[in-house]
């Protein structure tokens, strides 16, 4: 692979957005040194780290000599520009846009919701025991799927995956907050055609080989 940049990856085994960045990385056949940045250690907030990606998270790619980039949304659309095939985003505007609607309610209105510094927060300054935060997680993960379901159950678009039958974005952001509720224990509501696309996924090496529990810290 002559022909593409030299990467590096902060990573940490259970982080939901790195999770999409890993599956972007194989389905494109691409590869990226990964660098563990240990969240249960609090080393996301460290003075280095921080230098990195000034918001403490993860994941952050760099490539040699340039600026990292932060935020999962931007390295996806990053990858699928340095790698056009396969292509992760559809040909015509209209379903790019479909796509990124998905994404955006998945990994930007959802996921943000329940991150180790929510978490934080919650459970230092707002009184949160370890129940009110399951139930915050519940919540919250409880009405993106819902709202994600009820759009892909009715939209003509849905087909064997989230847009068509072409795996692609809207599919990784999906896997990807289904795969962290499987490690924390949050219970999947009742979403059928999630369920359906899910199973699509799964089939595939490309996700399987990013799940969490399959990572280099992850608890054996
Ligand atoms: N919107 C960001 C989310 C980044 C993020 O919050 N990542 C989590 C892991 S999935 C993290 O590193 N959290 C550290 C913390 O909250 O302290 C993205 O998509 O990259």
């Amino acid at each position: 692979m002559t022909d593409l940049p030299e990467l590096e990856l902060y990573t940490f085994w259970r982080s939901s957005a790195t999770f999409r960045v890993r599956v972007a990385l194989n389905l494109k056949q691409m590869s990226a040194t990964e660098k563990v940045i240990n969240i249960d250690a609090g080393e996301q907030r460290s003075a280095a780290f921080l230098r990195i990606n000034p918001l403490g998270g993860l994941p952050t790619l760099v490539e040699a000599g340039h600026p990292p980039i932060t935020q999962s949304l931007a390295i996806l659309e990053f990858l699928e520009e340095t790698r056009p095939l396969p292509a992760l985003l559809p040909a015509d505007r209209h379903g790019r846009a479909r796509v990124r609607s998905l994404c955006g309610m998945l990994a930007s209105d959802t996921h943000p919701l329940i991150t180790p510094r929510v978490r934080k927060y919650l459970t230092t300054e707002g009184g949160f025991d370890d129940a009110a935060w399951r139930r915050w997680q519940t919540q919250w993960f409880g009405v993106g799927l819902t709202a994600v379901e009820e759009r892909l159950a009715c939209e003509p678009q849905t087909g064997l995956f989230c847009h068509g039958d072409t795996v692609g974005m809207a599919d990784i952001c999906l896997a990807s907050l289904v795969a962290v509720m499987r490690v924390f224990k949050i219970e999947v509501p009742n979403t059928p055609t999630i369920a359906r696309i899910l199973a699509s996924c799964s089939a595939l090496d490309a996700f399987a080989h990013a799940e969490p529990g399959r990572q280099v810290g992850a608890p054996g």
